[in-house]
């Protein structure tokens, strides 16, 4: 028993100064002093001696066991710090870095982004509202009565009866006029997505509007030519013009289609405006009766309107051909801006 101690005691010694690799310790610490190890055997025998060789015995298996021990120990100890046998963990600081990827504004984000600054440089506020309205603010508030056709169940998504995906964000300026009133002087632009029935190359079922409101005493259709062309100018170029065209909203009158001079061809006609001028706006005075539901006394102000999809301005700003684009979101497309 003791020659036996002695002989593995001594084999796993130097078992353990020659081993090369962490792996290498783990297997000769399971081989000597796993449960079912060389010298965890003889410490179970131990028990089995005569009584009298007991002590002797007990303490040399212990010695041995503590032995083996420290060896792994010390021998973990020197293979760490020589950063030997962590082959796979070994940095090759040679190799070329990983890319790290960069994300980028979607176009559409960048374009509400540049309404957004333009307006706000002008001293207007930026109000948002909810996606899910009353047909109460959408429709009824704005002088669109129930058999108007603006509120055919073909154009909107209802959610019950009463309640819609809204078809612009005009509900906004509405809620926002009721909650301030009679404050002035309003100057709001309201950004946002808004749902529509519609599904066609140049039309789809969401997209993003930004309208803009501004309220106060002797508002008139001066200013609303003054601030819709420095946006204009700001947006497409100082040398952009804009023309304004009869046109007809429930929710303003008089109402105006607005047109810039075409970014392509300078105003000279070309395939994509064919006359010389886009149209990218609809405008109009706030109509009477839309102020009075907003709480504001028309008698005494008056306020204009406008609203833009920033779809189309992204297409006309960058040339893009197909509205769905926008929406695919392939890669190879988005990565262009
Ligand atoms: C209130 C009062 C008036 C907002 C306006 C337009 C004209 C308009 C279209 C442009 C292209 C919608 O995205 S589009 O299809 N918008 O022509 N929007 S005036 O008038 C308002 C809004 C709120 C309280």
């Amino acid at each position: 028993m003791v020659s036996d101690l002695e002989r593995v005691k001594a084999e796993a010694l130097s078992a353990v100064r020659e081993a090369r690799t962490p792996s290498e310790l783990q297997a000769l610490r399971v081989r000597y002093l796993g449960r079912r190890g060389e010298l965890t055997a003889l410490l179970r025998g131990v028990g089995k001696l005569d009584p009298a060789l007991r002590p002797e015995a007990g303490r040399l298996a212990n010695e041995a066991r503590q032995a083996v021990e420290a060896a792994l120990e010390e021998r973990e100890g020197a293979l760490s710090e020589a950063g030997a046998g962590c082959g796979a963990e070994t940095l090759d600081v040679t190799l070329p870095g990983r890319p790290v990827l960069l994300g980028r504004r979607h176009p559409v984000t960048r374009v509400r982004q540049e309404v957004e600054d333009i307006f706000l440089r002008m001293g207007f506020e930026v109000a948002e509202g909810p996606e899910v309205e009353l047909d109460y603010y959408n429709f009824e508030l704005l002088n669109m009565p129930p058999d108007h056709p603006a509120r055919d169940m073909q154009d909107s998504f209802y959610v019950t009866p009463h309640i819609l995906l809204r078809t612009h964000t005009s509900p906004v300026q509405l809620r926002y006029m009721r909650a301030h009133a009679p404050r002035l002087p309003v100057r709001i632009i309201v950004p946002g997505k808004v749902y529509r029935r519609d599904d066609d190359p140049t039309h789809a079922p969401m997209f993003t509007q930004v309208e803009g409101l501004v309220v106060d005493r002797g508002i008139t259709l001066a200013h609303l030519k003054g601030v819709l062309e420095e946006f204009a100018r700001a947006m497409f170029g100082a040398e952009t013009r804009i023309r304004l065209r009869p046109s007809y909203f429930p929710f303003t009158e008089p109402s105006a289609e607005v047109d810039v001079s075409c970014t392509l061809c300078g105003g000279r006609g070309c395939r994509t405006c064919h006359n010389g001028w886009l149209e990218i706006l609809g405008s109009g005075m706030v109509h009477p009766e839309v102020l009075r539901n907003g709480g504001y006394d028309p008698g005494k102000v008056t306020g204009f309107a406008f609203g833009m999809g920033v779809e189309r301005v992204a297409m006309l700003k960058y040339g893009i051909d197909d509205l769905r684009h926008f929406f695919i979101n392939d890669v190879r497309f988005l990565r262009q801006f």
